[in-house]
């Protein structure tokens, strides 16, 4: 638990993989989990599958754990739960998301990643709501990330870090995620800063140079994976074709009616996927 007005992040000096080991010393204290196998980050749409998992053990407001919580004004910021799978796998779950468009700097944004690394998570599973580009998938549909464009022009690894990307969305785990479902197609994210959607010609750019999925979230969560030695399963939800190849303009309720109707499919299909990791 934080108790300055500065955020713990937010120093110069401050190093957020400490930040992060406090944060996970915060969730086994709160939780009474000392470790956690698979951490699981839950985007629109996803929200269903954590009581598909397992067992709740603990559920903890973000509030209560360093690093998750504004200084002064504290805004809604979701929970952490703990599950116990039938297999006996201990998984982390973050319904708390910073996006990189709430302009709070990007080690926010992966402040859960390095967590759920420090409580010695091995696998991170980042799923999402997205726009689609590929022109055959409909809103409600799952696709697996296997690949991404990061579009922010920024990178939660600072100084000289050079980290390899090759493979950074497992093939290992997206044909374990085939396994369960044979009918998943796969996309190359694009990560753009948002809040706004894209321009039809935004989205006619990211087509151009490869991208076939368009989010504001995952790719930034998943280079904090990599570079924390974690392996990376990517899902993204299309709840909406991107601007541009939908005829219509795109709306907040239209994406939330689509996870909606989306959300008992897929959460289940990622319970059993979880359960084959
Ligand atoms: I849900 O069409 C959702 N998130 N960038 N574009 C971007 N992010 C999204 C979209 C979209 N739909």
């Amino acid at each position: 638990m934080q108790d300055t007005l500065t955020h713990p992040l937010e120093a110069a000096a401050a190093d957020p993989f400490e930040v992060a080991r406090a944060a996970a010393a915060d969730i086994a204290r709160l939780t009474g989990v000392d470790h956690h196998d698979i951490a699981l980050t839950l985007g629109s749409g996803w929200g269903k599958a954590a009581e598909l998992i397992g067992e709740t053990v603990a559920t903890i407001p973000a509030t209560e754990v360093t690093g998750f919580s504004k200084p002064a004004l504290e805004g809604h910021v979701g929970t952490l739960r703990s599950i116990r799978t039938p297999a006996g796998r201990n998984v982390l779950v973050i319904g708390a998301r910073t996006h990189y468009y709430e302009g709070h700097g990007v080690r926010r944004v992966v402040h859960s990643v390095r967590t759920a690394a420090a409580t010695g998570a091995k696998i991170m599973v980042l799923t999402n709501g997205a726009g689609g580009i590929r022109e055959t998938w409909r809103p409600g549909q799952p696709v697996l990330i296997s690949d991404h464009i990061n579009l922010t022009a920024d990178s939660p690894l600072e100084g000289a870090t050079f980290i390899d990307l090759t493979d950074l969305y497992s093939a290992r785990l997206r044909d374990l995620a085939r396994s369960i479902d044979p009918t998943l197609d796969e996309g190359v994210y694009t990560q753009f800063r948002g809040p706004h959607y894209e321009t039809p010609a935004e989205v006619q750019m990211a087509k151009t140079i490869g991208g076939h999925i368009v989010g504001m979230s995952t790719a930034l969560e998943a280079i904090a994976a990599r570079e924390a030695g974690m392996e990376v399963l990517g899902l993204s939800l299309i709840t909406n074709l991107a601007a541009g190849i939908q005829q219509t303009p795109l709306s907040h309720a239209e994406v939330i009616e689509a996870g909606m109707q989306a959300e008992p499919v897929i959460s289940a299909l990622l319970a059993r996927v979880i359960e084959a990791l």
